[in-house]
């Protein structure tokens, strides 16, 4: 039996001249994004993330799994119990587990075990990335290409809450398994990544750093 089943595609084409426009206002206003690792505590409206994380679940995966689960924590004390076991990961990376090399990488970065942005900000996504899942005759199937589909859903986001004027930072502490237990999280989902978010505090600042202009990330055949 054919499982498939199609419906019209809603498309609407753009002139050119409004193509290359909307592409030159989403080059700058996606330009203006930076990580941000100061934040004030006031509290994002629960509208904007709800709508940023619908917009994250529209992304493309394997076989449409949609492999990830996002957990909102603005409860304090929640917040402060994942700062304490971050930090615990952090002072071993830092102190033993991180390369000479990888350490030096850091050093234009700034950053350092000291994770107080995590009490801060009002806000962390916790974002897991599904292995396995039930489907619909309850049986457990694996997922395909869940790190590519949970990294594409991350970076519609962070674009999303850069859209709608909330700051992000990606923060993979690591390991971070301590998320799957703070979080009464299944074992079949990994933890993937925390997006940070709220507003940056006043007078915040960020690393002086630039990115690659497009002759270095790209060239055309
Ligand atoms: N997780 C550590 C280390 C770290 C690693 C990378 I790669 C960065 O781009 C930044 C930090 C930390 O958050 O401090």
């Amino acid at each position: 039996m054919n499982h498939y089943k199609s419906e019209p595609l809603k498309f609407h084409r753009l002139p050119k001249v409004e193509s290359i426009e909307n592409s030159r206002d989403f080059l700058n206003k996606v330009s203006t994004r930076r990580t941000v690792r100061e934040f004030s505590s006031d509290p994002i409206p629960k509208e904007v993330l709800e709508n940023a994380i619908q917009a994250a679940g529209t992304a493309p995966s394997g076989a449409n799994i949609q492999p990830w689960h996002f957990v909102v924590v603005t409860d304090k004390e929640t917040r402060h119990r994942i700062r304490i076991a971050a930090e615990e990961q952090e002072e071993q990376f830092y102190e033993h587990r991180a390369s000479e090399e990888w350490l030096k990488a850091l050093e234009p970065i700034g950053t350092n075990a000291d994770k107080h942005f995590l009490d801060s900000a009002p806000c962390q996504i916790a974002v897991f990335l599904k292995k396995s899942f039930i489907d619909n005759n309850g049986e457990k199937k694996k997922s395909y290409y869940p790190n590519e589909s949970v990294g594409l859903a991350t970076g519609l986001l962070i674009t999303a809450l850069h859209f709608s004027g909330i700051a992000t930072l990606t923060y993979t502490p690591s390991p971070m398994h301590f998320l799957t237990d703070i979080l009464g999280r299944p074992d079949t989902e990994r933890p993937y990544m925390i997006v940070v978010c709220g507003y940056p505090s006043e007078n915040a600042t960020v690393p002086a750093i630039t990115k690659k202009p497009l002759s270095k990330i790209a060239d055309f055949r």
